[in-house]
């Protein structure tokens, strides 16, 4: 068995691959950070073979060519994990950076697609193959200036539906794992580098880890063939929703 994941140079990514490699999945592993994906390799290269393929999922035809140029031995992927995403700024929708905007929307939905078309026709053509794209509560309802990176999480979650209507009859599951708060780098990205504002929104309850969701993530992927976990939310006991977390120093 192959997967593929994206965003596997840290996060739910990493810790995705970590699992499938300890499950005995074959991994492409991917993200711009080479080094990363190096360190990575290295260290699953003992359980696993692992090919590392660096690209920006934004730019079309960088994914392709990456793609293009797997070697034969990694060409028929079984397992898609669409994860690679991230958000960019929390700001009110009337003082949102458009720059922001087109990076999430590059990002979190054009680069989705930009992956999966790459990959879905080989599946529908070996009649097998698994999709798993990684959603978020973001993606199930709208929190406070949460605005675009909730609109691509929405779009996430209608694909994901899209997925499973239109490759109905294929052989090709489309699961949707939508984790709530995950302490990774996200909230770092989210809000460029700082720190104190990232450690912020972790602090005072116990979020996620990125090994709860990639259990959760290997979980789907390792049902039997007719078995499809179409869509699933997972949170931590301390949230309820998006707004609702039980911080015990707040
Ligand atoms: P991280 O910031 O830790 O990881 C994001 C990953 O996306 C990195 O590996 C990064 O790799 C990759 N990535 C970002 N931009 C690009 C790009 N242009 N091209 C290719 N890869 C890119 O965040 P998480 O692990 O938390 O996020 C993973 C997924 O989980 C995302 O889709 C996110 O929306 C979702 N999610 C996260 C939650 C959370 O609370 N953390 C909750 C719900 C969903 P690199 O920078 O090396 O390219
Ligand atoms: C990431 C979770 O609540 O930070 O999708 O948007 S949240």
């Amino acid at each position: 068995m192959i997967a593929m994941i994206t965003g596997a140079t840290s996060g739910i990514g990493k810790a995705t691959a970590e699992v499938f490699a300890r499950e005995g999945i074959s991994l492409i592993i991917c993200g711009r950070r080479l080094a990363r994906l190096e360190a990575l390799q290295q260290k699953l290269a003992e359980q696993v073979p692992v090919h590392v393929l660096p690209f920006d999922i934004r730019l079309r035809d960088a994914v392709d060519q990456a793609i293009t140029s797997l070697p034969s031995d990694f060409k028929k992927i079984d397992i898609l994990v669409n994860n690679a995403g991230n958000a960019h700024g929390r700001d009110p929708i009337h003082r949102g950076d458009p720059h922001d905007w087109d990076n999430m929307i590059d990002l979190n939905l054009k680069g989705l697609l930009h992956v999966s078309q790459a990959i879905i026709p080989g599946m529908v053509v070996r009649g097998k193959g698994h999709v798993i794209n990684i959603g978020s509560l973001a993606g199930k309802e709208v929190y406070p200036q949460g605005n675009v990176y909730c609109a691509t999480k929405y779009a996430v979650d209608a694909l994901s539906q899209a997925m499973r209507i239109d490759l109905n009859g294929t052989g090709v599951r489309v699961s949707a794992i939508n984790p709530g708060l995950v302490e990774t780098e996200f909230s770092l990205v989210r809000f460029k580098g700082d720190e104190a504002k990232s450690d912020a929104v972790y602090r005072g309850y116990t979020p996620l880890t990125a090994y709860d969701v990639a259990e959760v993530i290997w979980f789907a992927a390792s049902r039997p063939p007719h078995v499809n976990i179409a869509d699933l939310l997972l949170l931590p006991t301390d949230q309820a929703t998006s707004m609702i977390v039980h911080k015990r120093d707040a």
